[in-house]
């Protein structure tokens, strides 16, 4: 375990608000690389906890760091994500307060691993018995499936998570787990069908294909040959050096078992992903314009599976049907309409079937008695994303985030707050950027550019990217957050093209291209597609393609505004908890152990909020600790307060702090706690204390040794 502060010249401080130079990113980042080195991945600001990713085990989360950590004060151990899971589990039990543990950083950065982590130590430090070992294995099990089907290798990591994850543990009265619940947020379908170069498709295609036996295999019409599948081919090589997708495949369907999928529905959930397999693989040819299918094998397979005939399936992939006012129109599609009808269907059938999912896992989780529970929240969101080039997934995710530090500025600044009034001392104004002007950009009703989006979605007429667009440019131009190419000065107009604009977010600038916007946005499935589906004898499908979706006329919300919804409905789920944060950080790209690249942290750093967060921290007061803790400790430097004070520990710690000689503007004394202004203060007091300590230790050796 990590010594005191007196090892700060080797391992750095642990908490970052004792830097000297506060406001220097430099300091900062150098106080997290001296940490890095030394295998100290952890790093707090005040209650926040900084992690960098080690690409190693370190052997730090073993039954004895449990035990060091559970029920031990915060700022009494080493930075670590189980003191704050401790923290916030001793709030939830005592105080019976919500908790939630919001987990952000780049794509491979340890969010999921962090998430995972939360969890392993509430399922050890929490009774092993019975319904609540059950409960706990639920939960526990919950994550390989979810990441089987939500999870897929990407350039940046090679087991990402490419959806939000919103996981509430539910604690009855005693601060026993009873149940789960999930909430998914946006996946990534696209990836469903095309990967770039070196990523793969969702894992549980590969599990299927190399781990599930001939026997059911050949019901599902497969061939093991992974190079036989379109829609497993465009990223190449599919092996991944540390995944045993066969070995996975057991694990997941043993895991499937524990949260109570009878055999049937997980064979239903193969035949699934089967057929978005051979959906894959269906081609088409074209004859005067009509697009034609020419795999029928693939038709065949799909319909033999599914129970859907194949004249149904073969027409409604290449005829498209809309009602004009009354008049039912059906026309063909050519080849790349059909195609697109293909791969939109193969989309929304992944995409169906993982929520569908999420909400039968939850089922399974849901709490015997739901009554009366207290809750901790684990968000493991994507982080902002800065790519060579930005689309409308983007915007979503990087809205999402703005949001987020919203609620960050928000909590912080209030719990600072709360905490000053609390202990009576006098509040400071801070300065810091309000990030609420770009949430508003973005989402403002009927000013925003949510709206205007939709907006273009929905007019008749041919509105398309481009006139998108255009009226974002002509409503957005003058605001500060927002730049067209046409007002982009000179050197920026050189890098961004006329299908762009540029957002500057709080985080950075990011350059969007506006091509895909509205069809994104759009995410239509022709009718065709969604009544053949709904005539499916699987029973999942039958209820994710439910019979007569096609004649709801109302018009299903579009993406963005679906988003929308559900990241303010996540805002009012946080905004009633108590936070806690984890902020992950990836020290290379090249996912490697103990390479630290000072310019890719000092680029999340900034992203991250890291010094704004730093900034209003110091604002106040660095340092502060209970006073019977401050007493402990330093009472060996004043004769009054050595070797006991007799008294009140609030008066001890004046007395003490009088003989040390605190200037006093360097200090407060609150209620329960000592706050002290500058590290410097804390470090000279704690500096005499260890060679204090030196000096007692050495006369007590010399007392045993009789001299
Ligand atoms: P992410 O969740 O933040 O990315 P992960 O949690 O999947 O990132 O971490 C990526 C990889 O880094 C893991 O598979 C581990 O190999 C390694 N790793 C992360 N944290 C630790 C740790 N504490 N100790 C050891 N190794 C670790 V993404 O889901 O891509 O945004 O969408
Ligand atoms: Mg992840």
């Amino acid at each position: 375990m990590e010594g005191g502060l007196h090892d700060r010249d080797r391992v750095g401080v642990q908490d970052a608000v004792l830097l000297e130079d506060y406001l220097s990113e430099e300091a900062f980042v150098n106080n997290l690389e001296r940490r890095f080195k030394e295998h100290l991945i952890y790093t707090y600001i005040g209650p926040v906890l900084v992690s960098v990713n080690p690409y190693k085990d370190l052997n730090i989360y073993t039954s004895e760091y449990i035990k060091e950590y559970e029920n031990r004060n915060f700022f009494e151990t080493s930075p670590h994500i189980f003191a704050i899971t401790d923290n916030a589990y001793r709030s939830l039990k005592q105080e019976f307060r919500e908790q939630c543990i919001l987990i952000s950083g780049e794509s491979g950065a340890g969010k999921t691993e962090a998430s995972k982590k939360i969890l392993q130590y509430i399922a050890a430090v929490t009774e092993h018995r019975g319904v609540v070992e059950k409960v706990k294995e639920k939960l526990l099990q919950s994550n390989p499936v979810l990441e089987a089907f939500g999870n897929a290798k990407t350039n940046r990591n090679d087991n990402s998570s490419r959806f939000g994850k919103y996981m509430d543990i539910q604690f009855d009265f005693q601060g026993l787990p009873v149940g789960g619940n999930v909430i998914n947020y946006l996946l990534e379908k696209a990836r469903i069908v095309n990967q770039h170069k070196g990523e793969r498709n969702f894992h549980i295609f590969y599990q299927l294909l190399t781990g599930a036996t001939e026997d059911e295999l050949s019901q599902l019409y497969l061939k093991r040959n992974l190079r036989s599948y379109y829609y497993l081919s465009h990223g190449g090589d599919s092996n991944v050096d540390n995944i045993d997708d066969a070995q996975s495949y057991k694990e997941v369907r043993q895991a499937l078992t524990t949260l109570e999928f009878p055999d049937e529905e997980q064979n239903d959930m193969m035949v699934i992903i089967a057929s978005v397999l051979h959906l894959g693989n269906v081609g088409f040819s074209e004859e005067d314009g009509k697009g034609k299918v020419t795999k029928l094998d693939a038709i065949q397979n799909i319909s033999k599976l599914l129970g859907i005939t194949e004249s149904e399936l073969t027409h409604a992939l290449t005829h498209h049907t809309i009602d004009a006012r009354g008049d039912v129109i059906t026309s063909p599609l050519n080849r790349e309409q059909a195609i697109y009808a293909r791969d939109a269907l193969a989309k929304a059938i992944y995409d169906r079937l993982f929520s569908w999912l999420v909400t039968r896992l939850n089922d399974s989780l849901q709490p015997e008695n739901p009554k009366r529970n207290v809750v901790m929240g684990i968000l493991d969101i994507y982080g902002f994303e800065i790519f060579g080039k930005n689309s409308f997934e983007q915007l979503c995710i990087n809205f999402c985030n703005e949001k987020l530090q919203q609620l960050f500025i928000e909590l912080t600044l209030k719990s600072e707050q709360e905490e000053y009034l609390k202990e009576g001392i006098e509040w400071q104004h801070v300065e810091y950027f309000d990030n609420k002007v770009i949430c508003d950009l973005i989402e403002e009703k009927h000013k925003g550019i949510i709206s205007l989006m939709d907006e273009e979605c929905l007019r008749p007429g041919n509105p398309n990217d481009k006139t998108l667009l255009m009226k974002m440019n002509d409503s957005f131009g003058c605001h500060k957050h927002y730049i067209s190419h046409e007002k982009a000065d000179i050197k920026l107009q050189k890098i961004m093209g006329r299908d762009e604009f540029r957002l500057i977010h709080y985080a950075g600038d990011v350059t969007y291209n506006i091509n895909g916007f509205l069809e994104k946005n759009n995410d239509l499935l022709f009718r065709d597609l969604k009544e053949a589906m709904s005539h499916s004898t699987n029973k999942i499908m039958n209820s994710i393609f439910p019979p007569g979706e096609y004649k709801n006329k109302k018009r299903p919300e579009t993406v963005i505004t679906q988003f929308k919804t559900s990241v303010n409905e996540l805002m009012d789920i946080l905004m009633d908890k108590e936070p806690s944060y984890v902020r992950c950080i990836k020290p290379n790209d090249l996912k490697q152990p103990s390479i630290f690249d000072v310019d890719l942290v000092k680029h999340q750093t900034k992203y991250l909020g890291l010094m704004e967060n730093l900034r209003v921290r110091r604002a106040g007061f660095a340092y502060r600790r209970i006073y019977e803790k401050f007493l402990h400790r330093y009472k060996c430097l004043c004769k009054e307060t050595w070797p006991n004070y007799r008294g009140e520990a609030k008066d001890g710690v004046q007395v003490l702090v009088n003989a040390l000689g605190y200037d006093k503007e360097d200090y407060r004394m609150g209620k329960t706690k000592i706050f002290i202004r500058f590290p410097k203060t804390l470090f000279e007091t704690e500096d005499a204390f260890q060679l204090k300590k030196h000096d007692i230790a050495a006369i007590i050796q010399s007392k045993w040794k009789g001299i």
